[in-house]
């Protein structure tokens, strides 16, 4: 097993990308908990290399699996003797790739400006810090470069600082991509920051906003990854970083965090999808921030943002203990899906993490809320799971749209509820 990890791993990179053709993405609905420990059975059986997109959790979520092809037919016959229902939500998950590599090579160019760049194709490392350099170029006076550190390969970890003046105002803190798959979520955080440069002065909400409140933006919170995720293996999430004794390489940042830290919801084993890491903040993409919130002082509102499932989340995901300001939590995110939904009627649920999606240990919003960031949520955009992981460039923009009017509901909110 571990030869063939690593032969797979020179084979990458010798010959390029990881290729899913033949791969299936299975969708599962257990019709109780007994169907849902069943279908658990099938996490331990490594050989089969399954990736689970999505869940186990509660019976009523389906649960979304990436099936290589060798494995297809031993786990529909593992379903079917089982008497569990499912159905082929991506037939040949290649194919989807194929169209996506297509759609970013017939719109890729080199933007000369923000204003020309294209938002509505998915970009490159390279391309978001390009853009990156070129929304600062332009508008100095509004928005910053802030490095908080590198990554575990030596990458920038760079944030954009939205203020409008003052010394270490309250902020708000928004940031994309922790998970390397994710890429609308990268997408829809670049979308954002022009969307705050138009707004500025022109409307009414967001200029009350930045006139009181900083906005800091982290685009690429794991570019390892992300990086990865374009160079060898589409369907990466983890960091890159070197597990000790282990040939599987990086960590689930969003298990990562020093809040319930390797409970249950998370895995040691560091060749599993939600390896937590050896301790809390191992992964410099993760102390990173943590130094950043702690030495700032002044964050009131913090929003991770993955994909898929159409969730806006709020603390806990390791206790089903309540979150103090849960009523509060609950009513805010109420009112920021409502906005949201009023765009393109695109539905989320909301409510907390555990009760919600599943339970999840180490979590970046249990840490901030923890430490005193009241307005801590975690959202997961586009879409249900028709595509899931893969959206097609063309929902870029619209999701980006909504998913602002949550933010912008959230940002205000904490604007007129100081503490
Ligand atoms: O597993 C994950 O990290 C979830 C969010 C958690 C707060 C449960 C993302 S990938 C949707
Ligand atoms: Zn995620």
């Amino acid at each position: 097993m571990k030869g063939l990890l690593v032969l797979s791993a020179v084979f990458l990179a010798v010959f390029g990308k990881e290729d899913f053709s033949g791969h299936q993405v299975l969708r599962i609905s257990a019709a109780d908990e007994a169907q849902v420990k069943k279908v658990r059975e099938l996490e331990d059986l490594k050989h089969l290399q399954l990736d689970f997109w999505r869940g186990p959790s509660r019976p009523s979520m389906p649960i979304d699996i990436r099936v290589p092809f060798p494995s297809v037919q031993a786990v529909k016959v593992f379903l079917e003797s089982n008497g569990i229902k499912y159905s082929i939500m991506i037939e040949d998950v290649q194919t989807l790739l194929d169209e996506e590599q297509e759609q970013m090579l017939a719109f890729r160019s080199r933007a000369s400006s923000t204003d020309t760049f294209n938002y509505a194709t998915y970009h490159t490392l390279e391309e978001i810090n390009q853009f990156i350099d070129l929304l600062v170029a332009e508008n100095p006076n509004l928005v910053s470069k802030i490095q908080i550190g590198s990554s575990y390969e030596g990458r920038p970890l760079n944030v954009l600082k939205f203020s409008t003046g003052g010394t270490n105002r309250p902020a708000i803190w928004l940031d994309t991509g922790i998970h390397a798959r994710e890429w609308v979520t990268h997408a829809s955080g670049v979308w954002f920051a022009k969307k705050i440069i138009e707004d500025y002065g022109q409307d009414e909400t967001l200029t009350a906003i930045l006139d009181s409140l900083d906005i800091f933006l982290e685009i690429v919170v794991n570019p390892d990854g992300y990086a990865y995720s374009h160079s060898s293996n589409r369907m990466w999430r983890k960091t890159r970083s070197i597990n000790a004794g282990s040939s599987c390489v990086g960590v689930d940042a969003n298990r990562n965090w020093d809040a319930g830290f390797g409970l249950s919801g998370s895995s040691s084993d560091p060749c599993s999808e939600t390896y937590h890491g050896e301790y809390a903040n191992s992964e410099v993409e993760v102390q990173a921030i943590v130094d950043f919130v702690n030495s700032h002082g002044n964050i009131k509102a913090f929003v991770s943002i993955h994909s898929y499932s159409q969730l806006l989340l709020y603390p806990y995901g390791y206790t089903t203990a309540r979150a103090a300001d849960q009523a509060e939590l609950h009513e805010l995110a109420k009112t920021a899906v409502d906005n949201l939904s009023s765009l393109y009627g695109t539905e989320y649920e909301y409510g907390s993490i555990i009760t919600t999606i599943y339970e999840a240990s180490g979590t970046t919003v249990d840490w901030t809320y923890n430490s005193g960031i009241k307005y801590s949520y975690t959202m997961e955009l586009r879409d249900t799971g028709f595509y899931g992981f893969l959206l097609p460039a063309k929902q870029i923009v619209p999701t980006a749209q909504e998913t602002w009017l949550a933010l912008i509901t959230i940002m205000d909110y904490t604007l007129k509820h100081p503490y």
